[in-house]
């Protein structure tokens, strides 16, 4: 039986990959952070059913000697290292905690696994963001970097020490670049989960508009569920590599927004920043989305769109999720969650200042 130690394993392709390993007979190990609230911790794992069968183990990428500790209890045959201060908004506001978790966490975790698992083959979540300003219309793994945010700069610190550690020590460490991938456990505050809570909440009475920032934005957005064979696949090759994972297709955070409330069939007014607002849509049932400026980022990535060509020539990987069942299982798992808990489970957006 072969063993996994996931890092990040709480969050959404924690949960995902958890799934994916355990159907397929693994032993999988989490690495769990303290947390003060410890009833909400495996949510994620809860709503996959498989809270049980993870068995966790204490630590933190801010810690190498947790991470010695676990490899030496775990011995693992794969490591996937998820774990990441990963929302970029955030990592405006703490640039230096991004930094120590997501570029140094991944040193950490490397340096563990040089020390104490070097056999073991090592799997590093590396993002498309790096690419930022983008330097070439579609983007692959031979396309240059260009991190337009603290969090960028932190992966693109993480993506080169696992491509150093495999140079320099022949250790089995390959990075995946995946472009944006989604689903009914992402987290909250990414703009497609809050687009398909609020459908919910709107559609309930609970909400009745949603404030957005750059709707012009462009993503190349798949299924985390998807995404998580492509993670299996690339520790399964002779040798490491890196490869993009994406769906090759774009969209605007607008196309997103009108998708999910066509499911409501719920029309929508657009209202731009500092726009006169209320009146509008009360009376029609149309529902006001607006744009509020304090969701916009210092430097913007405006256009991701990736080419998995690599990926399924070597891996035989591809996506399997469009773009419109994607949207319509968010908004359709977001309504069941708003039906069983009510308006306890909706919230007031602004509330949450780094959403
Ligand atoms: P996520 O839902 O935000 O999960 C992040 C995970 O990292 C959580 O389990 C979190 O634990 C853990 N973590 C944070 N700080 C930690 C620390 N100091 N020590 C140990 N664990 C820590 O992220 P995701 O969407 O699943 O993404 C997984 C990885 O892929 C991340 O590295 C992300 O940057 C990268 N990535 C994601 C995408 C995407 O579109 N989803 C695309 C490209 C790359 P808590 O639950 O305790 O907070
Ligand atoms: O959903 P987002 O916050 O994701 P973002 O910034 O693309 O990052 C995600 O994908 C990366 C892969 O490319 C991962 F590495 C990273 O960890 C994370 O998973 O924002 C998507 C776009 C941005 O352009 C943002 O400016 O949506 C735009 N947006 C417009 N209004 C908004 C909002 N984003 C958020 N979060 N909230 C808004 O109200």
């Amino acid at each position: 039986m072969k063993r996994a130690l996931i890092t990040g394993v709480t969050g959404q392709d924690g949960a995902y990959l958890s799934h994916l390993l355990l159907d397929q007979g693994y032993e999988v190990y989490g690495l769990l952070r303290r947390s003060a609230s410890a009833e909400v911790v495996d949510g994620r794992l809860r709503w996959l059913g498989i809270a049980r069968q993870v068995r966790m183990i204490d630590g933190d990428l801010l810690d190498l000697s947790s991470a010695l500790r676990a490899l030496r209890e775990v011995k693992p045959d794969e490591i996937y290292n998820l774990g990441a201060q990963s929302f970029v908004k955030t990592s405006w506001t703490q640039p230096l905690l991004t930094g120590q978790v997501t570029a140094l966490g991944t040193g950490v975790m490397l340096e563990a696994v040089r020390i104490e698992s070097p056999e073991a083959r090592f799997y590093q979540a590396s993002s498309s963001e790096m690419y930022g300003l983008i330097q070439e219309p579609v983007q692959s793994e031979t396309t240059p970097f260009y991190p337009r945010s603290p969090y960028a700069v932190a992966k693109l610190y993480a993506y080169w020490i696992t491509v150093n550690y495999r140079e320099a020590y022949g250790m089995h460490a390959s990075n995946g670049i995946l472009f944006n991938h989604e689903s009914p456990i992402r987290g909250e505050t990414f703009v497609t989960r809050k687009i398909t809570r609020a459908v919910a909440a709107i559609e309930r009475g609970y909400q009745d508009k949603l404030y957005l920032g750059n709707l012009d934005a462009q993503r190349d957005w798949g299924h985390a569920r998807d995404y998580v064979e492509g993670m299996w696949c690339i520790l399964q090759q002779e040798s490491a590599d890196d490869y993009v994972l994406a769906t090759g297709e774009t969209h605007t955070v607008r196309e997103f927004v009108e998708l999910a409330f066509h499911q409501i069939d719920r029309p929508i007014v657009w209202r731009g920043d500092g726009d006169g607002e209320e009146g509008c849509c009360r009376r029609t049932g149309r529902v006001l989305v607006a744009i509020d400026g304090s969701y916009r980022r210092p430097t913007e990535v405006d256009l991701l769109l990736g080419d998995p060509a690599k990926a399924l020539a070597k891996l035989g990987w591809r996506h399997r999720t469009s773009f419109p069942d994607l949207v319509a299982e968010m908004v359709e798992a977001d309504r069941l969650v708003m039906k069983r808990m009510g308006a306890s489970h909706a919230y007031e957006p602004k509330l949450y200042a780094a959403q």
